[in-house]
C-alpha cells in the first residue's frame, strides 16, 4: 500500500499536502464504510476545554403561563390528558421537552373534582407549588394537601396520582430528571388499574415522623428522602430567620437545601433543591456551577444576570440559568427563590464543579 511521502517535489502534479489531504480523506471515506472515524478529526469537539451547553438562560413569565395553563383547562381534562402540563421548553432546545439538556420543566393544573390517574415511572418529579390551596398528591400511601410553595417529591417508581377536592385550580411546577433517565435509555412507567391508590397515612405524616429531630428505629434503606412534602409554611421560617441573623450568602443569599433527614444528604440522587431569601437591595456575586438550574420566584423581585443577559423575574416566573454560565442576583425588593438542578447526580458522579 503508498505511503505518502512529505516534502517530495511532484512535477505538475498535485504537491504532496494535497496528496496526504487526498489521500487521508479516502482512508476516511473507506472507514466510513465500515462504521469508523477518525478520532482526531473531532477530539476537540468531544473533550472540550470548557463544558459547551446548547441550554440557553430563559424565563416565563407567570403572566403568559398563567392564562395559557388555565385555557388549557377548556381544551382536555387532566384523566383525558393523563397530565394536563404546558412544557417549559428551552427556546434552544424546542421539540425536546427539556429546560437544561438533563431536566424536564412543566405547569399543571389540576381543576377541581378532578383526578390525575394513579401511576409510577423510573423518572423522579418534584412538585413546586405555585397556585391553589387544597389539592392533594398521593404518594406511595400517604396524602399529601399541598399549599403554594410546597416542595412535594416523588422519588423513582413511586405510585403518585393528584386530585382536586377544593374549589380552585391548583398549578404547580414540575421538574422530572427524564432527560438524563433517557440518556441512560432507562426508562420504565405503568399505570394502574385503580385511578386513585389507597392512602393509609394522613397529610403530613412523613413531615412529622421523619422531620422531627427522630428517627424511627430500623432502616429506611431506600436512596431517596421518606418526606413527601416539605411545606413552605415549615421552610420558609428558616430562610427568614437566617437572613434576620445576617446568614447571608453573598452570591446565594440566606440559603438553606432540603435534605433527607436519614441521611443529611440530598431528597434525591438524581436531584437536589434548595430555597433562598435575599434582603431588599441584594448585589450577589457572580457564582458558576455545572449544574444547570432551574429557579422559581416564590416572593418579591429581582433581575438574574446570566452571562451578560438580564433576566427580571416577579412571583410564580420560572427561570433557568445554563451549565457553567456565571450568573448574580441582584433584588427590588426582599425575595424568595426556589431553584432545582441535577446536581447530586454530577456529584455521585465525580463530575460536579464551581468556580
Ligand atoms: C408526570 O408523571 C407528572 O405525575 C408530571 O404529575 C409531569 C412529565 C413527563 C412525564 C411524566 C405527574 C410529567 C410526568
Amino acid at each position: 500500500m503508498a505511503v505518502a511521502t512529505a516534502n517530495k517535489a511532484s512535477n505538475g502534479k498535485p504537491g504532496p499536502k494535497h496528496n496526504i489531504e487526498a489521500m487521508r480523506q479516502a482512508f476516511y471515506d473507506r472507514i466510513a464504510k465500515k462504521d469508523m472515524a477518525p478520532l482526531w478529526k473531532v477530539m476537540k469537539s468531544v473533550v472540550t476545554k470548557e463544558p459547551v451547553t446548547r441550554c440557553q438562560p430563559h424565563v416565563w413569565h407567570y403572566s403568559d403561563v398563567k392564562s395559557l395553563v388555565l385555557e388549557s383547562g377548556g381544551l382536555i381534562t387532566a384523566e383525558e390528558a393523563e397530565r394536563r402540563v404546558l412544557i417549559l421548553e428551552n427556546p434552544a432546545m424546542r421539540g425536546e421537552s427539556k429546560a437544561t439538556n438533563t431536566l424536564f420543566a412543566g405547569i399543571q393544573m389540576i381543576m377541581p373534582g378532578e383526578v390525575a390517574p394513579a401511576h409510577r415511572h423510573v423518572s423522579s418529579a418534584i412538585r413546586f407549588v405555585l397556585d391553589g390551596k387544597g389539592a392533594y398528591t398521593a404518594v406511595e400511601g400517604e396524602k399529601s394537601i399541598m399549599s403554594r410553595g410546597d416542595f412535594v417529591i416523588t422519588a423513582n417508581w413511586a405510585p403518585h396520582d393528584h386530585g382536586n377536592t377544593s374549589d380552585q385550580p391548583m398549578l404547580w411546577l414540575d421538574v422530572l430528571d427524564f432527560p438524563a433517565v433517557n440518556f441512560y435509555e432507562t426508562s420504565f412507567a405503568e399505570q394502574f388499574d385503580e385511578p386513585t391508590q389507597v392512602t393509609t397515612r394522613e397529610n403530613g405524616d412523613s413531615l412529622n415522623l421523619y422531620g422531627s429531630g427522630v428517627l424511627p428505629d430500623g432502616s429506611w434503606g431506600r436512596n431517596y428522602t421518606p418526606v413527601i412534602n416539605y411545606t413552605y409554611e415549615r421552610t420558609r421560617p428558616i430562610v427568614a430567620r437566617m437572613l434576620a441573623a445576617g446568614e447571608i450568602d453573598k452570591r446565594h443569599g440566606a440559603r438553606v437545601h432540603y435534605a433527607n433527614p436519614v441521611t443529611g444528604g440530598p431528597v434525591l440522587p438524581t436531584m437536589g433543591a434548595w430555597l433562598a431569601m435575599f434582603p431588599k437591595g441584594f448585589k450577589g456575586e457572580p457564582y458558576r456551577a455545572t449544574d444547570g438550574t432551574i429557579f422559581v420566584c416564590v416572593e418579591g423581585e429581582g433581575t438574574t444576570n446570566v452571562d451578560g443577559k438580564d433576566l427580571d423575574w416577579g412571583p410564580n416566573d420560572v427561570f433557568v440559568v445554563p451549565p457553567w454560565k456565571r450568573y448574580a442576583h441582584k433584588t427590588a425588593k426582599q425575595a424568595v427563590l426556589f431553584s432545582i438542578s441535577d446536581r447530586p447526580a454530577q456529584k455521585a458522579l465525580g463530575i460536579w464543579r464551581e468556580g
